[in-house]
């Protein structure tokens, strides 16, 4: 096992090969959940993964599992994966590094003609962005029990559509039961999405966890009239309200700094029309912070504040819960692999807490789990100018390789 590392040509060449299907002019990927493009990447995934001499199974909520098998099919597996599906203006690498590092790992594992003791899987979890149907990492949530089948199918994007029908459109809807599959330990590659290990010039993060995200939807009602006829001091604009709102949910991030971060990122005003005052604004919102306590107190805050504008511009605001991801802590164990793999590599490491929501924070509730982060260039993510260098994809799946060769041997010691 010592000596083994992938091919770091061939995952690269897999990265650029498949960052063609959703490519756009600026560099990036827009590949929507569930979408004919993230059909043309399942698919893809799908057929390298039986090249590979894989069985690929998918789940009723599309999350695709390929298989190889160990020498004791007893065991559950040791899988490793992310997600297929990006943002609309995406990058090359958010979710699809840790996919393509995994079938790496096996193509790797083949060509030494190495057998592990647990069978080794790929995960590709469906819709972990969240941008198209909320909330975030849904089926690997279903998966772990946080959501079930009938809420993710319900699950409309902002055209209507919904989850369930759309999956059935592209032909992933699986037989297997979501959730009934044993896993191991799990361990998912992804770029760190934030400034930390460049500024530090770490190479690795070993991540101990993920910080606890919430999510809202909020409807401001005012009234819609003539932009040319009503005196200011009849007005009940919306949209001015819903501004007024979006300061001050920033300055709820701002007083609970530097930890604390607030996001209003989609919002629809209606009727959208230059000369009609707006009678209905649709926002967003994202607050995270690694406390939990902290994060209920941020939610409180939140909700007063749009309470008090709303009555004091005498508007109606709505608040809808839609998402509510607590601090996740991962497995030892699982992190003790991470970072005697970085070590075994003599790449420099740090132990990092996750910004970012992945779906290892739900399968965090059903197997040992961990993560492996690289650096991406300045931190940017979300963003069609996301970088990183071969080397660094490199390095990520080698730890990523270490780690679960590591897990099945001390699980075989410990069996023995
Ligand atoms: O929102 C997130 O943190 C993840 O990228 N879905
Ligand atoms: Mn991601
Ligand atoms: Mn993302």
């Amino acid at each position: 096992m010592q000596n083994l590392t992938i091919n770091a040509e061939r995952l690269w060449d897999s990265l650029m090969e498949t960052a063609r299907i959703g490519g756009t002019a600026k560099g990036g990927i827009c590949r929507l959940t569930l979408t004919d493009l993230d059909r043309q990447v399942r698919d893809w995934f799908r057929s390298a993964c039986e090249a590979a001499g894989c069985e690929v199974t998918v789940d009723e909520l599309g999350n695709m599992f390929a298989r190889r098998p160990g020498k004791d099919p007893s065991l559950p597996p040791i899988a490793m994966g992310s997600h297929l599906d990006t943002q609309p203006t995406g990058g090359k690498f958010d979710g699809v590094l840790g996919v393509l590092a995994g079938l790496e790992v096996i193509r790797s594992l083949n060509d030494a003609g190495y057998e592990t003791n647990a069978p080794i899987e790929v995960v590709n979890w469906t819709n972990e962005e969240g941008s198209r149907f909320a909330p975030a990492m849904l089926a690997s949530g279903v998966f772990a029990g946080a959501f079930d089948r009938p809420f993710a199918d319900s699950r409309e994007d902002r055209e209507g559509k919904r989850f369930g029908e759309e999956l059935e459109r592209i032909g992933y809807r699986g037989s297997e039961k979501c959730g009934e599959r044993k896993i191991g330990a799990f361990f998912e590659l992804h770029i760190e999405q934030g400034p930390i290990l460049e500024d530090e010039r770490k190479e690795v993060g070993v991540v101990t966890g993920v910080q606890g995200m919430r999510w809202y939807e909020v409807t401001v009602t005012g009234f819609e009239s003539h932009a040319g006829t009503t005196p200011m001091h009849l007005r009940r604009d919306a949209l001015v309200g819903a501004a007024r709102m979006v300061e001050a949910i920033n300055g709820v991030a701002l007083a609970h700094a530097p930890l604390a971060v607030s996001t209003v990122g989609l919002m629809e005003v209606r009727p959208n029309s230059r000369n009609i005052l707006p009678g209905e604004v649709f926002f967003s919102i994202d607050l995270r912070h690694p406390d939990d306590v902290v994060l209920a107190e941020m939610e409180g805050e939140v909700k007063a504040v749009i309470a008090r504008i709303a009555g004091e511009m005498k508007l109606d605001a709505a608040v809808a819960d839609i998402w509510n991801s607590p601090a996740v802590h991962f497995d030892p164990a699982c992190v003790g692999a991470v970072r005697a793999a970085a070590e075994d590599f003599g790449y420099s490491h740090r132990d990092i807490v996750s910004g970012a929501g992945h779906d290892a924070a739900y399968i965090s509730r059903v197997a040992p789990t961990a993560m492996v982060f690289v650096p991406c260039e300045k931190g940017i993510s979300h963003n069609e100018s996301e970088k990183i260098e071969p080397d660094q994809a490199a390095a990520g799946a080698n730890v990523l390789l270490r780690a679960v060769l590591a897990y099945d041997k001390a699980m075989a010691d410990r069996a023995a």
